[in-house]
């Protein structure tokens, strides 16, 4: 293939989805991560739409399931198998809960998407990266990977893992010519907050009141700006906020 190729998982929605049309415009060919065929599907109509000479292939998986990405990549064809870029965006939010209290599932389901999910893509993906002698790893960590915050105990703990995650692929990548970035957004305004109050839109909606929150594109930016910065340059983390949010040490309460 001519163009270079990105893998974004959770590209469906928010950052996933700002990444996919803002890589679409600058012209790499995409592979489009998602567990739900008919969004993806959109997505991918979507795209063709707005982009007519984008190039898609979709990737059916969810990527807490280590089976499922090995399939998902077996299949890949050979042409579509030389990735340049990995964005291990997949990622959510469950709950506001204290960790004495909240629930068990919700917690594995952050767990194995945010920190195993992420693992097995990095795991799978990057030996291909390292015998080809480039790629480049872009994880969207977060602000709350820095300190842990009232209301998001686990959360903070899946993102200090990406944080811990990519530090140590850096290190482990550190005599060839890859590059490991981390992305730490705060709020973003996503469905992801919708997500993390259990699909009560009016409660994630209150709780950028009187702010003005990121947007997913605004993430997208960053995250291009450091898959175009000059082969030298390695970006290793970017920690981006609204204004008006000064920490990550903010309280979700419970509704
Ligand atoms: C999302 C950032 O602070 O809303 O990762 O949890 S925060």
């Amino acid at each position: 293939m001519d163009n270079k190729i990105v893998l974004i998982t959770g590209a469906t929605s928010g950052i996933g989805k700002a990444c996919a049309r803002k890589f679409a415009k600058e012209g790499w060919n995409l592979i489009l991560n998602a567990r739900n065929a008919s969004k993806l599907e959109t997505l991918i109509y979507e795209l063709k739409v707005e982009y007519p000479k984008v190039v898609t292939w979709a990737f059916l998986c969810d990527v807490s399931s280590r089976k499922k990405i090995e399939t998902a990549l077996e299949e890949l064809p050979r042409e579509w198998a030389e990735i340049d870029l990995l964005i291990n965006n997949a990622g959510l939010v469950i709950g506001v809960d204290k960790e004495f209290e909240g629930s068990l599932d919700e917690w594995d389901i952050m767990i194995d998407t945010n920190i195993k999910g992420l693992l097995t893509m990095t795991r799978l993906v990057v030996p291909g990266m390292v015998e080809r002698g480039r790629g480049h790893v872009i994880n969207i960590g977060s602000i709350a990977g820095d300190a842990a915050y009232p209301g998001g105990s686990v959360y903070c703990a899946t993102k200090a893992a990406v944080k811990a995650l990519s530090d140590g692929l850096r290190i482990d990548l550190v005599d060839t010519p890859l590059r490991v970035t981390n992305i730490k957004p705060g709020m973003v305004e996503t469905n992801f907050s919708v997500v993390r109050y259990r699909g009560d839109k009016e409660a994630a909606d209150n709780f950028y009141k009187g702010i003005r929150p990121l947007t997913g594109d605004d993430i997208a930016e960053t995250v291009y700006f450091a898959a175009s910065a000059p082969e030298h340059i390695q970006i290793a983390e970017v920690l981006l906020m609204p204004t008006n949010q000064a920490t990550g040490t903010i309280s979700y309460k419970k509704k």
